[in-house]
């Protein structure tokens, strides 16, 4: 398999799961900055023109963070990545990474980063300040979804992948987590797969 990916983005969860899964693949890096996802040759891969796409060993590209975790934790299974199908902590897990990729990246993450981007000085602050009033308490949420735990569902599971994400990502716009996702972050960085992913990204990640 092979992962397009590019360091410090939302890729990084996909990444994750790879290396916890034990999976064989490789990681390829894409320039986000210099455009290198609208590139013709990739856009072949995934028209979207995001990261992350995972092309399978058939050629078939997968695509979005939540389906390309579930899909490599359904097939690794000794890496218990995922609770077994009927069961509520499954459902609990896919409730957390939907919230995680709609709501928090694609709703406000995302438009916070694009806000960059506003000419207008008075503008930009604004839409600033009211997406990270937004984020705020969605991050709040988010720590207390890791109240009394390290983990989401107790053990680390594909739910967690995308803590490391977003604790870098508030950094970014100086905001500081919470003590709860703090201890997740500490939690995750002693895991040798997150360890090998982070490396790979070469990022250096906050606790
Ligand atoms: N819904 C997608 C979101 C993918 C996405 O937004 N990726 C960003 C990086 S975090 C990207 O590739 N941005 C490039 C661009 O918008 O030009 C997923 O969860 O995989």
């Amino acid at each position: 398999m092979k992962l397009y990916y590019s360091s410090g983005s939302c890729s990084l969860a996909s990444h994750i799961v790879l290396e916890e899964a034990g999976a064989t693949f490789e990681a390829v890096r894409l320039n986000l900055r210099e455009g290198e996802q609208k590139k013709p040759e990739y856009l072949k891969i995934n028209p979207k023109a995001k990261v992350p796409s995972l092309v399978l060993d058939d050629g078939q590209v997968l695509t979005e963070n939540p389906a390309i975790m579930s899909y490599v934790a359904d097939t690794h299974p000794a890496a218990e990545l995922l609770p077994p199908v009927g069961e509520l902590a499954r459902a609990r897990a896919q409730e957390w990474l939907a919230w995680c990729a709609s709501a928090i990246h694609a709703a406000t993450f995302g438009p916070m980063f694009a806000a960059g981007r506003i000419a207008d000085a008075a503008e930009k602050q604004a839409t600033l300040e009211r997406l990270k009033a937004t984020l705020a308490q969605q991050m709040e949420m988010f720590d207390g979804g890791l109240e009394g735990k390290s983990f989401v569902l107790g053990e680390f599971s594909i739910a967690d992948a995308y803590t490391l994400v977003f604790a870098n990502w508030m950094r970014l716009f100086g905001l500081t987590p919470g003590d709860n996702i703090k201890r997740s972050v500490k939690a995750l960085l002693a895991r040798p797969g997150v360890q090998r992913a982070v490396t790979t990204q070469q990022l250096k990640i906050e606790v």
